[in-house]
């Protein structure tokens, strides 16, 4: 009998998936949130030759670069940074002052496609609820369906292994949060605990972010607003110069680590 187009389709959907799921059940790094800080930090990890993970709860990866600031869809970098973007082959307008715009819609979406294009995985609608810490060392992230936590539904994870993990969930550094709440870890910081973002400083915001950017602890690490929210650091609103210099930092200590 001929194929039946339904189960063809069907059938091959589910393979590739749980082929690629099968892949990267133990990865090299296993970063949590596709903001802009994970997603720059993927493309390098990738692009260096690791295997990649990426897991982000929400449907549409990209973080809290869609909306610009305050929905006007247009963010700022700083010269700096601008490279970065264009690494990605994303645009920007150079406004001779030391900054530049671009559409954050281009941004989102080139960042997103720069880091898969390198190689690195994104498994989007994946929540991390958990980690896993053995010998002093996190060795893992707790993965569950996004959808299962939103509606409170008593369904076990699944775990993945990895050799570094980094916490790119943004302003609540969830997974920070794991290891200090849940696992008694004292973290690199000041006083070994998160001691919580600084309200609005745009320039000392930016300025912190990419030395807030470290090892926290053996097999941790922590990028963008999650590397502020450990530290302290000021929020800075629609400049994401310091996120992209961040992500592109870890990704640089992850290797230092990693590689042998
Ligand atoms: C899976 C998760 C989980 C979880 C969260 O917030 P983000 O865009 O992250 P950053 O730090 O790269 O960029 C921050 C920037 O967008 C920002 O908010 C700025 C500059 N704010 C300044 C200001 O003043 O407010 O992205 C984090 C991602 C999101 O997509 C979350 O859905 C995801 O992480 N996430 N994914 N498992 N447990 N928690």
């Amino acid at each position: 009998m001929a194929d039946v187009m339904e189960e063809t389709i069907s059938g091959a959907i589910v393979r590739a998936f749980f082929e690629k799921f099968e892949r990267h059940l133990a990865v090299d790094v296993g970063i949590v949130g596709a903001g802009p800080s994970g997603l720059v930090a993927a493309r390098y990890l990738a692009q260096a030759g690791l295997k990649v993970a990426v897991f982000e709860s929400k449907l549409a990866p990209g973080g809290g670069t869609w909306g610009g600031g305050m929905l006007f869809n247009e963010v700022v970098v700083q010269d700096d940074a601008a490279p970065i973007l264009h690494d990605f082959g994303v645009s920007t307008r150079d406004l001779g002052n030391g900054y530049h715009t671009l559409d954050s819609v281009e941004m989102a979406s080139g960042l997103i496609f720069g880091a898969r294009k390198a190689g690195a995985v994104i498994f989007n609608t994946m929540c991390v609820e958990d980690i896993c810490v053995r010998e002093g060392k996190v060795c893992g992230l707790v993965v569950n369906w996004n959808p299962v936590r939103r509606l409170e539904m008593h369904v076990d994870p699944v775990v993945v292994t990895a050799r570094a993990v980094l916490d790119g969930t943004g302003h609540p550094s969830e997974i920070v949060h794991k290891a200090v709440d849940k696992a008694g870890i004292k973290v690199d910081s000041p006083t070994g605990g998160i001691m919580g973002e600084k309200p609005m400083w745009m320039e000392d915001g930016e300025r912190t972010t990419v030395l807030n950017t470290k090892r926290l602890y053996p097999g941790l690490y922590a990028s963008g607003m999650a590397a502020n929210n450990v530290q302290g650091g000021f929020r800075m609103g629609p400049i994401f110069g310091g996120m992209l210099k961040s992500g592109k930092k870890v990704a640089e200590l992850i290797l230092q680590d990693l590689r042998p």
